[in-house]
């Protein structure tokens, strides 16, 4: 309250009774008043200072939790209080006190102890960070970095074998030092020109070869390769790119290839770009049902369909070849949208009636109805089949909805596309309409591998057919390739107008250093260990070597019936990290990358089991 206003009502107005050594009472009384406004002044300006305990408490301690507490404990909204100072120096002292309490207790810690302790701090971090959301890929949640095992072998025993291995990873130096000569960037390697090739699957991204081929060389060990790569993926590999990509190659290759990188280094930068990639990937689900466009610009988020799609339907196995990746997206970025919208992807097909039990290859995205019956084991299905069962997998067997799924959709598979030759060979045909194709695509030869994969988890105690028909695949498809010159197999082989396994058509006659036949071999050999399968193996890389293999790489060829290699001049990213990928386990032991704790993407881009009794999460946002 103003001094002026007290007056009226204290001062009384008698200026006689004073004299100049003495003052009259209201003298008096005004220079009380002056003295306690001065008074009052000097102890407003000591609150108005900065406090001194709190800018010492900076300076020495650094002490967060001291500063949260003098800002927000009781005391604080009492600046005046006496001995506020003081009970912030006891606590600051209180504090060091069990701090040092703390360390001692820690020096007489065992070092598991310590690590465990480590851990929970970690965690709770972890869950403070939660909160925060995980959209900002920059900001990601913190995650519990585990390498899960059989990561990368050891050298096989039986010195053959181990002479194959190490003849695999001298091929794999090979292609990967040729493409750094003379495309290091680009993103595949034209072997016979010596210069980079690009495809417009990747539209402007750059590198599909540094990035398909990571984890080939982490398992190989090529560390120093390796660390290149990592090298070049932070400092180039840019997704700001105003440009068309294929949703499922870049998924397959990029988002495959970061997340497997990351899984087997551990490497921050990795799990970085998958989750950015796997954001510039989700406008392509803005469809009326869901189910994503098969192109889409990666700027604008603009999609479309292929225009040779039937009635401008999406791809079976192109939305279908999304699960695993997404799955894991959601595990390392703590968003749910990413499973939100693979999950979302079933719930479609699910209410959907399947012609004899199959999917077609063709749904269009807007209406949700089928387009053209044309089914396939092989090109424009093959991955969705794979993805069913390794959805299940992945899950620790836990996603039951996938594995029901793909055991009833190989029945369907057995039952109206399976044939066996007057040759004896089994073979899968394709469909259309009902009537039967009798051709089988190089692609379809990947079938052996998943349905041996599957086996073991057949129902009504089919594992044993289901082995058999595995191994059946796998002799037609080394069939296919031994019925050729170049010993290399065709794009797609007929079993009709009197061949068996044999391509007639002069545009099916090429191989572009595909994997699917390798891929089978190296599942067959996991699960049997008959000889045969590293026999077959090693045939195709003595074919390799001698026709494939080129000063400056690994070559396709146009035509594997003449005598001698015309070459495509492509060296495709799978090769590195499907098919070399795939003759370096067949020549490893069985705990290099153990199925119970890996399942590969459809690139062979290994991913984490994620465990349901969590003893070896991988990677844990809490
Ligand atoms: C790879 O990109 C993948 O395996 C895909 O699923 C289909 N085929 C090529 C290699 O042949």
């Amino acid at each position: 309250m103003p001094v002026a206003t007290l007056l009226p009502f204290t001062a009384t107005p008698n200026r006689k009774s004073a004299s100049p050594t003495s003052f009259r009472l209201t003298e008096k009384f005004i220079l009380l008043l002056v003295f306690s406004a001065f008074i009052t002044l000097c102890f407003g300006a000591i609150f108005f200072l900065p406090d001194s305990s709190k800018l010492l408490s900076g300076v020495f301690f650094h002490s967060s939790a001291v500063e949260t507490n003098t800002r927000t404990g009781p005391d604080s909204s009492d600046p005046g209080s006496a001995g506020n100072d003081e009970r912030v120096l006891a606590k600051i002292k209180n504090d060091h006190e069990k701090a040092l309490l703390e360390a001692k207790d820690t020096l007489q810690k065992r070092p598991d102890e310590i690590k465990k302790d480590i851990l929970n701090d970690k965690k709770k971090l972890l869950s403070e960070a939660k909160g925060h959301g995980g959209n900002d890929v920059n900001n990601l949640p913190f995650v519990v970095y585990h390498r899960p095992p059989g990561a990368t072998g050891h050298e096989p025993l039986d010195p053959e074998t181990k002479e194959r291995r190490a003849k695999i990873k001298e091929m794999m130096k090979h292609a990967w030092d040729s493409y750094r000569r003379y495309a290091w960037g680009s993103n595949e390697l034209r072997p016979v020109s010596k210069t980079g090739h690009s495809s417009n699957l990747f539209g402007s991204i750059k590198g599909a070869t540094i990035v398909d081929a990571l984890d080939t060389l982490y398992i190989m060990e090529m560390f120093e390769e390796f660390d290149a790569a990592t090298d070049w993926v932070e400092k180039n590999l840019d997704f700001n790119v105003n440009a068309e990509v294929s949703v499922f190659e870049v998924n397959i290759r990029f988002v495959g290839g970061l997340l497997s990188a990351y899984y087997l280094s551990g490497k921050e930068v990795y799990r970085r770009k998958a989750v950015e990639l796997g954001e510039k990937l989700l406008p392509a689900f803005k469809t009326p049902t869901g189910i994503p466009w098969a192109l889409l610009n990666l700027k604008s988020g603009v999609g479309r369909n292929w225009p040779w799609a039937s009635g401008g339907s999406s791809i079976l196995a192109e939305y279908g070849t999304l699960h695993l990746e997404f799955m894991h997206l959601s595990k390392l970025s703590g968003n749910p949208e990413f499973a939100q919208k693979v999950m979302n992807i079933r719930k479609v097909l699910n209410r959907l009636d399947k012609p004899q039990g199959l999917y077609p290859n063709y749904l269009n995205p807007n209406s949700g109805q089928w387009g053209q019956h044309h089914v396939s084991v092989g090109g424009l299905g093959d991955s969705f089949y794979e993805y069913l069962l390794k959805a299940w997998l992945m899950s620790d067997k836990t996603d039951d909805e996938a594995k029901k799924m793909y055991y009833d959709a190989l029945q369907a598979i057995e039952t109206n596309l399976m044939r066996k030759s007057s040759g004896g060979l089994t073979y899968i045909a394709e469909w259309k309409g009902g009537l039967l194709e009798h051709k089988m695509g190089h692609l379809t030869c990947f079938a052996g591998g998943m349905i041996a994969l599957g086996a073991d988890g057949a129902p009504s105690d089919k594992t044993g057919h289901q082995m058999e028909q595995a191994a059946e695949i796998a002799r037609t498809c080394h069939e296919s390739y031994a019925r050729t010159s170049l010993k290399l197999g065709p794009e797609a082989f007929r079993f009709d107008g009197g061949v068996e396994a044999i391509a007639t058509r002069q545009n099916e006659k090429y191989f572009i250093l595909r994997p699917e036949v390798i891929e089978t071999y190296m599942y067959m050999w996991r699960f049997t260990h008959d000889p045969k399968y590293r026999e077959w193996g090693w045939e195709a890389v003595q074919a390799l070597e001698k026709h494939c293999r080129v000063e400056g790489g690994y070559s396709g060829v146009r035509d594997v019936y003449a005598s001698t290699p015309n070459h495509d001049d492509v060296q495709q990213s799978f090769y590195l990290a499907e098919t070399l990928k795939y003759l370096y386990l067949l020549f490893s032991d069985d705990d290099h990358l153990a199925f119970d704790h890996w399942v590969f993407n459809t690139e062979a881009h290994p991913l984490p089991v994620i465990k349901k009794d969590k003893t070896d999460i991988p990677n844990e946002v809490e």
